[in-house]
């Protein structure tokens, strides 16, 4: 399989890291948005939606989208819960992470530290970045109070997708020592076997 990809997007994070789990090998093209490539002709043809990470299986199919990804890569592995309700939460926890947590605590990071954001980084955008990134570590902190892992007993495609940009946080102006379960979490998925850090390449 080849993997579009780049190396310091906690989107792109989320398949390497999965993949990395489960020893599946891959190729890893680096098609990077700081330097336009994304919106290269070239790209645009394989995913119109011009972004990166991208799947390309071994007969030329493609998936689009991070979490779409770690869910064709997780059927059948212990990442995906076999129980219904668990599988549900599973899924849960990924449209929280795409709706309610990605746009603000990766975006934030994104204005921070990406020179060709800067221009985007509005007082009124750091301060509902802010907001709503620290809603969303709340929320995630108050279901950890209670459970390990976000879907079910154990560790799962939901704690791939939220430990991406959660264990960056602080590069976005967030404090994780506020959410305690969290940082209690993040070393739970840390020390958790053949966990990789995000600019491992395979
Ligand atoms: N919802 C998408 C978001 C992917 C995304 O935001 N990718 C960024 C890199 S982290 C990108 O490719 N941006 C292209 C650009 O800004 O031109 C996913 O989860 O895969």
């Amino acid at each position: 399989m080849i993997l579009y990809d780049m190396i310091d997007s906690g989107n792109c994070y989320k398949p390497r890291l999965l993949m990395a789990k489960l020893g599946i090998p891959f190729t890893r093209i680096e098609v990077s948005s700081h330097t336009g490539e994304t919106r290269k002709a070239d790209y645009v043809a394989k995913n119109p939606n011009a972004m990166v990470p991208l799947l390309e299986l071994d007969d030329g199919r493609r998936i689009a989208e991070s979490n779409a990804i770690l869910l064709y890569l997780a059927e059948g592995t212990r990442f995906l819960p076999a129980d219904r309700y668990e599988r549900a939460l599973a899924y849960q926890w990924l449209f929280f992470e795409q709706y309610s947590h990605e746009p603000y605590i990766a975006v934030r990071k994104a204005l921070l530290t990406f020179p060709e954001s800067a221009k985007d980084a509005t007082p009124e955008r750091l301060a509902l970045t802010l907001e709503r990134g620290k809603k969303a570590l709340g929320v995630m902190n108050k279901h950890l109070e209670q459970n390990a892992f976000f879907a079910g007993a154990s560790y799962s495609v939901a704690d791939i997708a939220l430990f991406a940009y959660t264990h960056t946080a602080e590069m976005g102006g967030f404090q994780l020592d506020a959410h305690p379960a969290v940082v209690e979490w993040l070393k739970r998925v840390e020390t958790d076997k053949r966990h990789v850090p995000i600019k491992w390449v395979g």
